[in-house]
């Protein structure tokens, strides 16, 4: 039985999650899931407004202080990776920007392959059907060339690399070496992505519709930018110089 475990990280969107959660809660009835919501201490009480709405399905992770994307993801793995019944775990940002009604779609490509499949779907905006709405030219322009960076330096042929809209089997991650992976911010989508790649996983696109926030302020930085380009960059070289390290290095 398939059975879903979805990841929201949060720094400070005590407006946003409450949206999200309420958008939510039908399909909820229908898919059973659970829900994380993976909070570092934000300022704005976003864990406790959660806490508050006493949703059954929803717990909280407290963190002690922002540390990124990248560990809040790799703590909400470990979390759900102890408990057996999940068999995919999805990563969804909380600001509105992914679709719930994108979820239903990625759920199907995910569901109906044995359990001990390796499998990650991606949302991607930059396919046909996909699409982002409200962003400036520049924005779209940053992340089509930040993914095609990556395609080539990484020789990764998935069409949107840095998006966080993705399901994973808990038989991927159980194969990965989270504990291994450093990456904070955008670049943690990539190297989630090369390090699927390198363990061999059914990798399945899924259309989606990107929309700008509404609520809250972006965590989006120069210095997220500069890290994912440097360290794509790092990562490219050593797949060139050391295929066999870089693998051992990611999967167990
Ligand atoms: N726990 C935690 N969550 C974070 C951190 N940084 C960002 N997030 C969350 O990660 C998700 C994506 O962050 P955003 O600021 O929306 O980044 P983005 O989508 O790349 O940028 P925008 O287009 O401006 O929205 C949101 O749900 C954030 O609240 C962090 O350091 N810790
Ligand atoms: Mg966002």
């Amino acid at each position: 039985m398939t059975q879903f475990a979805i990841l929201v990280p949060t720094y400070n969107e005590s407006i946003s999650i409450v949206e999200l959660l309420e958008k939510l809660e039908p399909l909820q009835k229908e898919y059973k899931f659970d829900l994380f919501v993976l909070d570092d201490n934000s300022p704005d009480k976003t864990a406790d407004i959660v806490d508050q709405l006493g949703y059954s399905w929803v717990s909280v992770v407290r963190r002690p202080g922002k540390a990124g994307l990248g560990a809040a993801y790799r703590a909400g793995f470990e979390k759900v990776l102890t408990v057996d019944k999940y068999t995919h775990v999805v990563t969804m940002d909380a600001d509105g920007s992914h679709r719930v009604e994108d979820l239903p779609a990625m759920f199907v490509a995910a569901s109906g392959k044995p359990d001990e499949s390796k499998i990650i779907v991606l949302g991607t905006r930059w396919m046909p059907g996909g699409s982002v709405v409200n962003w400036p030219k520049s924005r779209q322009l940053l992340s089509q060339s930040g993914t095609r960076y990556a395609q080539i330096v990484l020789g990764i042929g998935l069409r949107d690399l840095t998006g966080g809209f993705r399901i994973y089997s808990s038989s991927l991650l159980r194969s990965l070496k989270l504990k291994d992976m450093t990456a904070t911010g955008y670049c943690f989508q990539i190297e989630m992505a090369m390090a699927s790649d390198l363990a061999g996983a059914a990798k399945i696109e899924v259309p989606i519709t990107f929309v700008e926030r509404v609520n809250g302020v972006s965590k989006m930085s120069k210095a997220i930018v500069v890290e994912a380009l440097w360290q794509t960059t790092v990562w490219g070289v050593f797949r060139r110089l050391r295929p066999n390290a870089d693998k051992l290095h990611y999967v167990k």
